[in-house]
């Protein structure tokens, strides 16, 4: 049977995730909405094939799959709404798993979730719906990642550390074993966490 996946979203974060896809190459037809580039116009040898109104005509076209390529630094509402928007037409929403990337089998995956080149989700550790897991990250035994929270690139989380929902983990930083990071905290780029952190806090640097 063919496999044919709707990306929601034509900017970054979709050719991060677009050249994933082309490399694991298990879809036979890939296709991007987006709401300000023009219809037609060719990502990476993909068509846009309009903004979100066509979703439900794409659905009806085989393409049963779909994935929220939409990225999120500060705010995950966007990620919420094309999720719940996508779920609501009838879309399988997917998970998309880069080939170099290693994943226990006994960790626990959701639904919508991205895991980008070279990261690792180790042993036990739960992985929440439409998170995403960025190139080079890794996520160490028994760690807890909460719904739509963005491990960004190179962020090592070691083991048993918990990240509630809607979160950022900012590029590079390190958490160290047993920490729990709260919900909608954003940790900039480049933190060490070794102390817990409340819900809706922003923190950066030495986090103790
Ligand atoms: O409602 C929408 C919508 N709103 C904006 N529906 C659809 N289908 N698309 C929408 N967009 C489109 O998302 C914009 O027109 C734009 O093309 C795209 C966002 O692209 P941008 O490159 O600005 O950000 P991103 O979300 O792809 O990537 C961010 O998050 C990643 C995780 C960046 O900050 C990246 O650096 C980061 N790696």
């Amino acid at each position: 049977m063919s496999r044919k996946i709707v990306l929601i979203g034509g900017g970054g974060h979709c050719k991060s995730v677009l050249d994933t896809l082309l490399r694991n190459n298990e879809h036979d037809e890939i296709v991007i909405t987006d709401n300000d580039i023009p219809v037609g116009t060719e990502i990476m040898g993909c068509k846009v094939a309009g903004n979100d109104d066509v979703l439900p005509e794409l659905l009806k076209a085989g393409f049963s799959e779909a994935f929220i390529t939409v990225g999120s630094i500060k705010s995950t509402k966007l990620r919420h709404i094309l999720f719940d928007k996508a779920s609501a037409v009838g879309f399988d929403m997917v998970n998309i798993i880069d080939i170099s990337a290693v994943v226990s089998e006994y960790a626990s995956l959701g639904k919508g979730i991205f895991i980008g080149k070279n990261s690792v989700v180790n042993a036990d550790a739960v992985i929440g719906d439409a998170a995403i897991i960025n190139t080079a990250s890794v996520i160490e035994h028994e760690c807890r990642i909460g719904d739509f929270t963005h491990v960004s690139v190179g962020a090592k989380l070691c083991g048993n550390v918990r990240v509630g929902n809607d979160s950022l983990i900012g590029a590079g930083s390190v958490v160290i074993q047993g920490v729990e990071i709260g919900n909608s905290v954003i940790i900039g780029a480049g933190s060490t966490v070794i102390d817990n952190v409340a819900d809706m806090t922003t923190k950066v640097g030495l986090v103790k």
